[in-house]
């Protein structure tokens, strides 16, 4: 009888553990992303070149793994003049000569040196919120990551497109960042084609399409 009792309340016992260390299943599973997003950085050592300078740091597929390296990483604003953080699909590199980026290009939006305070981080953490969560809708297979430029004559950031050829969709994804961005209809951005980027001679690259 005494044994009997002593079983049922192991039982109880068994149960009750259970119950606190059991969550449900959805506070359990990570959410997983729809691609596999890697985030690189580039710092500008004079020893090595361009190439050798792009340092791939991490790659997630999770929101929770997202905001972990998000939170643990300095924000753009704090780089060192001449960083560029990058965040691309696994597998693609952050340069033109890749063969995801090679026949594309990108939307670029030049921030005055007065943004760097507030503009930059947000609209960063917006491009990155629109990537990971797939906001192009059918366009989000074009896109193929973006890339910001802490640098002392205006802070940049591209979001690059696969194709540059596919016209409906790279304008379709250029006004859905102007949206998700709030950028007014008075502000125009510009489209350049990567192989354009390449052989320019000066600073600026001509404009293939503009939103
Ligand atoms: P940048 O870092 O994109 O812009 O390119 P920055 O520093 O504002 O300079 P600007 O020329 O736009 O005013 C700087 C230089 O880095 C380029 O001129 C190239 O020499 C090199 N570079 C940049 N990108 C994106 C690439 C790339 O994809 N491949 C290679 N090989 N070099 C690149």
């Amino acid at each position: 009888m005494a044994g009997n009792k002593l079983e049922e309340m192991e039982d109880v016992e068994k149960k009750e553990d259970g119950v606190v260390d059991e969550l449900p299943p959805e506070l359990q599973i990570k959410h997983p992303l729809q691609n596999t997003w890697t985030l690189w950085y580039y710092e500008n050592d004079r020893n090595k070149n361009w190439e050798e300078n792009q340092k791939e740091i991490i790659s997630f597929d999770t929101v929770e793994d997202f905001w972990s390296l998000y939170n643990h990483i300095k924000m753009a604003s704090e780089l060192r003049q001449g960083c560029d953080y990058s965040l691309f699909k696994k597998g693609i590199r952050p340069m033109w000569e890749d063969d995801a980026n090679k026949r594309g290009g990108r939307w670029l939006i030049n921030l005055a040196k007065n943004q760097r305070g507030n503009d930059l981080d947000k609209y960063w953490l917006e491009i990155l919120l629109c990537m990971i969560g797939e906001a192009f809708d059918e366009h989000s297979e074009d896109v193929c990551g973006a890339v910001v430029n802490i640098r002392a004559k205006g802070d940049k950031i591209g979001i690059w497109t696969a194709d540059a050829v596919k016209a409906p969709s790279v304008i379709e994804i250029g006004r859905k960042l102007k949206q998700r961005l709030s950028i007014g209809r008075n502000v125009t951005i510009g489209y350049q084609i990567h192989k354009d980027t390449m052989a320019k001679a000066g600073s600026v690259t001509k404009n293939t399409y503009t939103v």
